[in-house]
């Protein structure tokens, strides 16, 4: 995609029978369009800028399209920096049809996917981290990919991003600035502020870069398995957790046999949870192969609920699959607390333990609880701090932290120009995240996955 200065339309709302379809176009023809096909009581000319009008949109003879309210809006205060015009017409296929034809017929083309946004990165009203949330926040299906987009579209990542960028232009400045003293004329108490300020940047870049295993659940929900012997109380858990009748429940072990799985939300996170077969050997064929299918998606569980009956002895069975989950992150569920009589011994357990009565609701808050402060890692969203839900910001971030730590490294013992050159790279890869360095192909990949019309 090149900034071309092509006036651009599209519709703005999905293109179905609705109250009413928004159709947005961008570029100086924008009030032409107007001035041509629309017709109000009062004068284009002296429209006020963000204010709505009501006419009708008329076609090259003069003859009624729809009835509508329109909007300019007069750049720079626009989506794109550019003018904008919103026509708010009825929602209908064939109304939005024919004002795109009319516009095409004008000199304004369809705009490509994610144009509208593009342009506002081009012109500097945002920044790409700014335009990955704007499509992130139309994608969002949980209240914290919501909350978590929005965030980000306000500016917080980018706020922090810029600021580590001063503060290694600022390390670069002073570095650069003694290239030309002889060595031993180095005072030492800069050389001490510059590895001090180098290394609280490191810790704090750390820190940002650790919160992206809670962003991504945050982004791209997790998936939770419920797994343990027959009988321990899967399926009811799946249920409480579900709070609807999921899964067939029996006193019968070896009751669920494929898995059976449903998307719900866990404190905020999208979470896919899979009721699994009760995990034993068995000469049934039907049974092996609902256990082979269990084993499989524990392994790709993001956590796994290892279910153990507390009413029933702890068994050798139990601990061979503990120890079989030993390199899966598990949280420890001691069902049936209605019918504990002894305390299980479970300290030789790393992990988090809950107990919960899955017949009768007990501890399933504080299983819930468990469950998303795994999840996010304590890293809970808040307004106050970002944090990393893009691969790509990942990615860059630790190319950063690592040409910090370099520099961290080398600060004492290498030349003063081996230094700077840490320090642009770690400049370098910060920018590829704001996009104030960038390529094609990386613009093409985050735009081309817009919708169109935004
Ligand atoms: N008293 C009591 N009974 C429970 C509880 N949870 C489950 N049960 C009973 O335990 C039996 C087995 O429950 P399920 O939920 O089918 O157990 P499961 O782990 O899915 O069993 P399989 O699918 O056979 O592996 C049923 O009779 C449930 O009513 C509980 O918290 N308290
Ligand atoms: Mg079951």
């Amino acid at each position: 995609m090149i900034l071309d200065k092509d006036t651009i339309i599209a519709p703005a709302t999905a293109v179905s029978e609705s109250g009413i379809a928004v159709i947005r176009i961008s570029g100086y023809r924008a009030l032409s369009f107007l001035k041509s096909f629309f017709r109000t009581k009062n004068p284009i000319e002296n429209f006020q800028s963000h204010y709505l009008y009501l006419g009708r949109i008329v076609d090259e003879d003069d003859s009624d399209i729809d009835e509508v309210m329109v909007v300019y809006m007069d750049p720079p205060r626009t989506y794109t920096c550019e003018p904008v015009v919103e026509v708010h017409c009825h929602g209908s296929r064939q109304i939005v049809r024919r004002i795109l034809q009319l516009a095409y017929a004008n000199d304004i083309r369809l705009a490509n996917p994610g144009e509208f946004t593009y342009r506002a990165y081009l012109n500097g009203r945002i920044d790409l981290v700014q335009a990955e949330a704007v499509s992130r926040l139309i994608q969002s299906t949980s209240e914290f990919s919501r909350r978590s987009a929005l965030q980000q579209l306000d500016g917080l990542l980018s706020r922090q991003l810029h600021s580590y960028s001063a503060t290694i232009k600022n390390l670069l400045v002073q570095t650069e600035a003694w290239i030309d003293f002889p060595e031993e004329d180095l005072p030492t108490e800069n050389l001490d502020r510059l590895f001090s300020t180098a290394e609280n940047l490191h810790v704090q870049m750390s820190d940002l870069m650790n919160t992206y295993r809670a962003g991504q659940f945050v982004h791209d929900g997790a998936t939770v398995v419920l797994a343990g012997l027959p009988n321990a109380g899967k399926s009811s858990l799946m249920n409480a957790l579900l709070q609807q009748d999921r899964s067939i429940v029996s006193s019968v072990p070896g009751t669920t046999r494929d898995l059976i799985e449903q998307s719900t939300q866990i404190g905020g996170i999208n979470v896919r949870l899979v009721d699994t077969a009760g995990l034993r050997s068995s000469d049934e064929f039907v049974e092996q192969e609902g256990v082979r299918r269990a084993r499989n998606v524990v392994k790709i569980a993001n956590l796994v609920l290892l279910m153990l009956d507390g009413s029933a002895p702890l068994c050798d069975q139990f601990r061979a699959l503990l120890a079989d989950l030993s390199a899966v992150p598990v949280v420890l569920v001691v069902n049936k607390s209605d019918l504990l009589s002894e305390h299980h011994d479970l300290s030789f357990f790393p992990g988090p333990i809950v107990t919960v009565s899955a017949k009768l609701g007990d501890g399933i808050d504080v299983l819930t609880d468990t469950i998303a402060s795994f999840l996010l890692n304590d890293y809970l969203p808040s307004s106050e701090s970002p944090y990393i839900t893009e691969r790509r910001h990942y990615e860059a971030l630790t190319g950063s932290v690592s040409s910090i730590k370099n520099f961290l490294n080398n600060l004492g013992s290498v030349d003063l120009d081996l230094l700077s050159i840490d320090l642009r790279s770690a400049l370098d890869s910060l920018g590829r995240v704001t996009g104030s360095i960038t390529t094609e192909d990386v613009l093409d990949d985050i735009f081309s996955s817009f919708c169109i019309g935004k």
